[in-house]
């Protein structure tokens, strides 16, 4: 089996546990300031463990839940559970992501909805797919239209200067949104139905499988500032390639 069957296969497999979960009885624990873990999240890391394992006995493993890994051969990024907070509440928006990378390369990316049964799949070189269906970006080209999404940093001093952020953007844009889940807002503006996402203290795991989604799909990724984005870079601006300069321009004015 290939990288993505192998992301496909896991991705389904974590999607079903979080599925299977959700009306049940939930025991959620705070592992850090604003920052929760459910039961899911550790069920749904030790399915994509097992299928990842299961085929790939040698490949590094880096998971939200405690997993660490060098950056040498192939390394799978997860986070069995993106959307933790939403999913805590049982406000119906989160997913599993799954981002494969090839001595520091990203080259797979995997991004499940289980509730919606939307799997979002790129290959680096081979295009992004939404259930088989070719994604496109979006082709707003003014930032006056432009639906931007964004979610919330935790920490106070972070939160505070993106609300600034946010404040600077809000005179040139059409309006926000904000879903919860970093992953799956990514795949959105991958897909065309958001025209941009930022963040500014997201983890590897959050954005690696995303990322090659976002790049198949014609997308661009910088960090907030506008300087060249790697994976394990806190800050991200996605777009739709075209809206960049301009939203880049608004966050500075
Ligand atoms: P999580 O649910 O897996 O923790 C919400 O802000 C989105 O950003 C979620 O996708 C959340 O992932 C992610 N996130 C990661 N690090 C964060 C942080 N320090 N503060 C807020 N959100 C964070
Ligand atoms: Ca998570």
């Amino acid at each position: 089996m290939s990288l993505i069957e192998v992301a496909v296969e896991a991705a389904r497999a974590a999607g079903a546990e979080i599925n299977q979960r959700l009306p049940q009885d939930r025991d959620i624990r705070t592992k850090g300031f604003r920052d929760l873990v459910t039961d899911a999240d550790v069920a749904a890391q030790d399915q994509l463990v097992a299928v990842i394992k299961g085929r790939f006995p040698h490949h590094g493993i880096c998971s939200e839940e405690g997993l660490q890994a060098g950056d040498q051969g192939t390394v799978w990024v997860l986070d069995p559970l993106d959307g933790t907070t939403n999913y805590a509440h049982r406000y119906p928006a989160f997913s599993v992501a799954i981002g494969v990378v090839q001595d520091g390369e990203l080259v797979v990316g995997v991004v499940y909805d289980p509730v919606r049964q939307q799997l979002f799949a790129a290959e680096r070189g081979a295009g992004a797919r939404l259930n088989g269906d070719t994604l496109r970006v979006s082709q707003t080209q003014a930032p006056i239209d432009a639906l931007v999404a964004l979610d919330f940093a935790r920490e106070p001093a972070a939160r505070a200067a993106q609300m600034a952020a946010m404040v600077r953007l809000s005179t040139h844009i059409s309006t926000f949104r904000s879903c919860g889940s970093a992953a799956l807002s990514l795949c959105y503006v991958a897909a065309g139905w958001l025209d941009a996402y930022f963040h500014c203290a997201l983890c590897p795991w959050d954005v690696a499988g995303p990322a090659v989604i976002l790049a198949e799909a014609g997308g661009q990724l910088t960090a907030l500032d506008g300087a060249p984005w790697h994976y394990q870079l806190p800050s991200c601006l996605a777009s739709n390639r075209v809206l960049h300069a301009g939203l880049l321009d608004a966050l500075r004015t």
